[in-house]
């Protein structure tokens, strides 16, 4: 059978670039609660302005269509659609992401939105957040409300990015709101943001017949160093990747894990076979060694691992600013991993960049991956790079630079970088004459 040709798009999320907390009726998120406790964000930071796309979207579209990109990954803010999270529509939030995707489309650029990108409605927080099932259950109706509203002119939709990442860095080892430490009930938002996303994408479906509905997920292969211990190296792949991919491929969850609490019967039925594609996102391998006092990268917290026996990560240079290996082969291996252990599902790199102060490097670390994706044998429909700006890095606030466009922090002013010229070189020239 003839592959489908790769498809190249780009990325950004709701929280990290819209800025506008106040506008057309936005209610308070988790995030903007969190970047106001002293010391959660790295520089003291916050995303009160962020890359202020809410006001300037158009001038983000004219990159998109200088990029020349197939696709714009973008996400949507619930404390926007509804602003305590439930009840009402709020419909002026609506109307931007209206005005999103209809400038999207006018240009030839599909649309690819993402319903949940961390900024939790945070009265929705503040009742439990993902550790209650209701959040689930809030979820659906604002999945619902978003596709009574686009559903006409977007057909493939992402329910939550990086699930992992809510879940384990917010209840476990806390960094990232509601900054916890509370393993037990980490692992009953992992299992209700997966409830959440299977009873959101059946509503979805439901609302808008032929929607492909995916879920985005941080997955990574996990390499054992001569000196790391095998369990760890077990517990480590367990959280990151077996956990979603049992539930949505075998509706299991991974022995080592045990189950959580709140698993009711019929929820692992309800989430196996629950997604049309999934989205990896991809930035960095694994390496698991014995404890150590040496520097891990960022978010690579053996906390956020509960029930590990004692190791560190051990990231080999070259890094990233954020600590990350670089390693193109990483993301094969990975894909590669992946379709063995979900057979038959579509695959999307939905995310894939390198924070770097040299812009050279970021040219590299994109060169690499996109020639090791497009030589590899495993079939992927799409290759978003992330990001589109350089904008709000949640805890590291405003250290790390993804973007392949710059933005001046005081004028908000876009600069394209070398790098934005050779994605856009790239693009043409796989595209042919
Ligand atoms: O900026 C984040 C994004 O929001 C989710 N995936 C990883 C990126 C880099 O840390």
């Amino acid at each position: 059978m003839k592959r489908p040709t790769l498809r190249y798009g780009v990325a950004t999320s709701a929280f990290q670039v819209e800025g506008a907390p106040e506008a057309d009726g936005r209610g308070p998120s988790t995030w903007d609660e969190f970047c106001a406790r002293p010391g959660a964000i790295r520089d003291g930071s916050d995303a009160r302005t962020a890359c202020d796309s809410y006001h300037r979207f158009d001038e983000d579209l004219l990159q998109l269509v200088d990029l020349g990109v197939d696709a714009y990954r973008f996400s949507i803010a619930w404390p926007r659609v509804q602003p305590t999270g439930r009840g009402l529509v709020n419909t002026r939030g609506l109307d931007y992401y209206d005005g999103v995707v209809d400038g999207l489309l006018l240009e030839g650029i599909e649309p690819f939105p993402t319903l949940f990108h961390w900024d939790l409605p945070l009265p929705l927080e503040e009742a439990g957040g993902w550790s209650a099932r209701d959040t689930a259950l809030r979820f659906v109706d604002y999945a619902v409300a978003v596709v009574d509203r686009l559903g006409d002119r977007v057909s493939t939709w992402a329910t939550l990015n990086e699930p992992w990442c809510t879940a384990l860095l917010g209840w476990a080892s806390g960094v990232f709101p509601p900054g916890r430490r509370e393993p037990a009930r980490a692992w009953d938002c992992a299992h209700h943001l997966l409830l959440g996303h299977a009873l959101g994408a059946a509503a979805v479906r439901a609302a808008r017949p032929g929607s492909e509905v995916g879920l985005v997920v941080n997955l990574t292969t996990v390499r054992r160093e001569q000196d790391g211990d095998p369990c760890a190296v077990d517990v480590v792949d367990a959280w990151q990747n077996r956990l979603w991919l049992d539930a949505l491929g075998k509706g299991s969850y991974p022995e080592v894990l045990g189950e959580p609490a709140a698993l009711r019967d019929g929820d692992l039925a309800t989430i196996r076979g629950s997604v049309d594609w999934l989205g990896i996102n991809y930035y960095t391998p694994f390496r698991i060694g014995a404890p150590s006092e040496e520097p891990a990268g960022v978010g690579q917290d053996v906390d956020a691992y509960p029930g590990a026996p004692p190791f560190s990560f051990r990231p080999r240079g070259p890094l990233t600013t954020m600590g990350w290996e670089v390693d193109p082969q990483g993301l094969v291996d990975t894909l590669q991993e992946t379709a063995a252990r979900l057979p038959g599902v579509p695959l999307r790199v939905t995310e894939n960049g390198g924070a770097f102060d040299d812009d050279a490097d970021r040219v590299g670390y994109l060169s690499s991956h996109l020639a090791a994706l497009e030589a590899c044998d495993v079939t992927v429909l799409d290759y978003f790079a992330w990001s589109l700006l350089d904008n709000f890095e949640w805890a590291e606030g405003w250290t790390q630079r993804f973007g392949l466009v710059a933005v001046d922090r005081t004028t908000l002013q876009r600069r394209p970088k070398p790098s934005f010229a050779w994605y856009a070189e790239h693009i043409a020239a796989q595209r042919g004459p």
